[in-house]
């Protein structure tokens, strides 16, 4: 039996969840201010009550190396702003056509499709001129702000969210093949995950070697968060989600390959693996361990 979808995180990933909250508003241009359209829909779309798993995971991890919350809280709203942006597109007509989104109209039902797709490109370019401006105020010493924005714009391009969105939108059910399955979510959704926590270590200062660790956590973490977000449009209402459910009906999903039991046994494997990976980080990886039974509960 799956469970309500929470619109917030538990204990303190939920406190986390907040303060990400408070920061967003501060961060979008005034609505009062030309373009005012544009600047509503901005704030309309990024300001709708979503988790903030990806920026919490960013936060977490600069913590695990020693860096204080609030010096990369801007950029962890950086990559909730593509995240936004990302989610507005995906709703377009042209591409999943839905209606509903955080339990509210999706923002081009709201705006209309230009302003909607205007607002996307203007949440984009307000995430690379926050890394490009508070990276700099970082002086990371392994790390330079450019290698930031060039994550960041790795996640979000043919071979990151745009690959995996394209294959998503042509596969039909009749293609399932786990390969592509395993193409389609590590891009379209993996490769946030891994940008965030990646953000999170370089802000950070972290060695190569803990960085590889988080890649590894993070890789494992999104593609089993997306299997788990499969596994709610089949077994979740569109008022536990807040968006439209049956939306993956005429898509290839895990769901369809391995059943629900063994779309779950797949989130689960894929979780333990990247569990497994935080072992040379000891105690103080406890938050991505949270993070992970999260993810794991939410698909069940
Ligand atoms: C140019 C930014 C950009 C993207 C172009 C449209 C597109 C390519 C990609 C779509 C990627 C996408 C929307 C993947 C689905 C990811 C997913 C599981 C979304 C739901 O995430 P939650 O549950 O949502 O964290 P909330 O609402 O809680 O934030």
């Amino acid at each position: 039996m799956v469970t309500a979808e929470k619109p917030a995180l538990p204990g303190k990933l939920g406190q986390l969840g907040a303060v990400v909250e408070e920061a967003l508003g501060r961060l979008l241009p005034p609505s009062s201010e030309r373009p005012e359209s544009v600047h509503r829909a901005m704030g309309y779309a990024l300001t709708s009550p979503g988790k903030r798993l990806r920026p919490v995971l960013t936060l977490v991890v600069a913590e695990i190396f020693g860096l204080r919350q609030r010096r990369v809280l801007e950029i962890a709203c950086a990559v909730e702003m593509v995240h936004a942006s990302s989610l507005i597109l995906d709703d377009l007509p042209c591409m999943d056509d839905a209606a509903l989104r955080r339990g509210r109209e999706t923002t081009h039902r709201r705006f209309g499709e230009s302003v909607a797709l205007l607002a996307s490109f203007g949440l984009l370019n307000l995430a690379f001129a926050t890394v490009a401006e508070r990276g700099q105020e970082l002086k990371m010493r392994r790390y330079g702000t450019e290698d930031m924005v060039h994550h960041l714009a790795a996640a979000i391009g043919s071979g990151g969210l745009i690959g995996g969105q394209a294959l998503d939108l042509e596969s039909r059910p009749e293609d399932l093949d786990l390969e592509l399955m395993e193409y389609i979510h590590s891009h379209k959704t993996g490769a946030l995950f891994l940008a965030a926590g990646e953000l999170g270590a370089m802000a950070a200062d972290a060695r190569r070697r803990d960085l590889e660790v988080i890649s590894r956590f993070a890789k494992n973490l999104g593609l089993a968060f997306q299997i788990s977000d499969d596994l709610l449009d089949v077994l979740a209402t569109s008022e536990e989600t807040g968006k439209d459910s049956g939306q993956d009906e005429e898509k290839a999903t895990f769901v369809k390959l391995l059943g629900v039991e063994g779309a779950q046994a797949l989130a689960s494997e894929l979780l333990e693996f990247a569990v497994s990976s935080l072992d040379p980080l000891g105690r103080r990886a406890d938050p991505l361990r949270q993070i992970a039974l999260f993810v794991r509960d939410r698909g069940r």
